[in-house]
């Protein structure tokens, strides 16, 4: 069976909103309902009507995948890149983020906990280092935890920059955009930082570390 990552990576235009797997009141008390139902209905509703506008006047483009044209926004004609980087971006950003998300509390499993703690030393250490990159990241963007070489490593990104223009396959990701979070926590970012840890789906990303080995990233 092709797993969910692939199947979003290999999309072609049209793009289309995914489905969400909760509904939009189901991260409450940590992610608010009316902040679910703006983020996915109007933010990255925007990124793939963007995209699709985008893409609409460029017909040589429409048969390449979403991952190819994250990879490659820099290659792209100039009225297409700023459109692909950005929306495009926001589009893949935003379908992983979903899946990354759960009402159902969890922890990581023992082979991610052990995984965890080789790469960062310990459970804690690895939240101290994620929290910082997400913290510091000025303006919009993301923090993220990936797979490069096997090794797990943090970065922050800007803007709607993911992971894979730097080689690095994203297992969990965090919008810190103020969209992602101001209806509730205002400019208390890291409120909302702490919130997310009671919101991972440790089984996706676990089931991404599967999938980022197997393809030897
Ligand atoms: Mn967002």
């Amino acid at each position: 069976m092709t797993h969910w990552m692939t199947t979003i990576l290999n999309e072609t235009y049209p793009f289309a909103l995914p489905a969400l797997d909760y509904a939009y009141d189901a991260l409450e008390s940590n992610i608010d309902t009316a902040t679910m139902t703006l983020h996915h209905t109007k933010h990255h509703q925007t990124y793939v009507t963007q995209l699709n506008k985008g893409l609409e006047a460029h017909p040589e483009f429409q048969q390449k995948t979403l991952e190819w044209l994250v990879k490659n926004w820099e290659t792209l004609p100039a009225s297409l890149k700023t459109i692909v980087k950005n929306h495009g971006g926001g589009h893949l950003n935003h379908a992983l983020f979903w899946k990354m998300l759960s009402p159902k509390p969890q922890q990581p499993s023992s082979a991610l906990e052990a995984q965890l703690k080789k790469d960062f030393g310990s459970l804690e250490q690895f939240t101290t280092t994620f929290n910082a990159a997400a913290t510091s990241v000025f303006g919009s963007g993301w923090a993220w935890l990936c797979v490069k070489n096997s090794t797990l490593v943090v970065v922050g990104t800007a803007n709607q920059e993911n992971p894979l223009t730097q080689d690095l396959l994203p297992i969990l990701g965090l919008d810190v955009w103020e969209h992602a979070y101001y209806l509730k926590y205002q400019n208390r970012r890291l409120d909302y930082i702490t919130a997310f840890w009671n919101v991972i789906n440790w089984q996706h990303v676990e089931e991404l570390l599967l999938l980022a080995q197997q393809t030897k990233n």
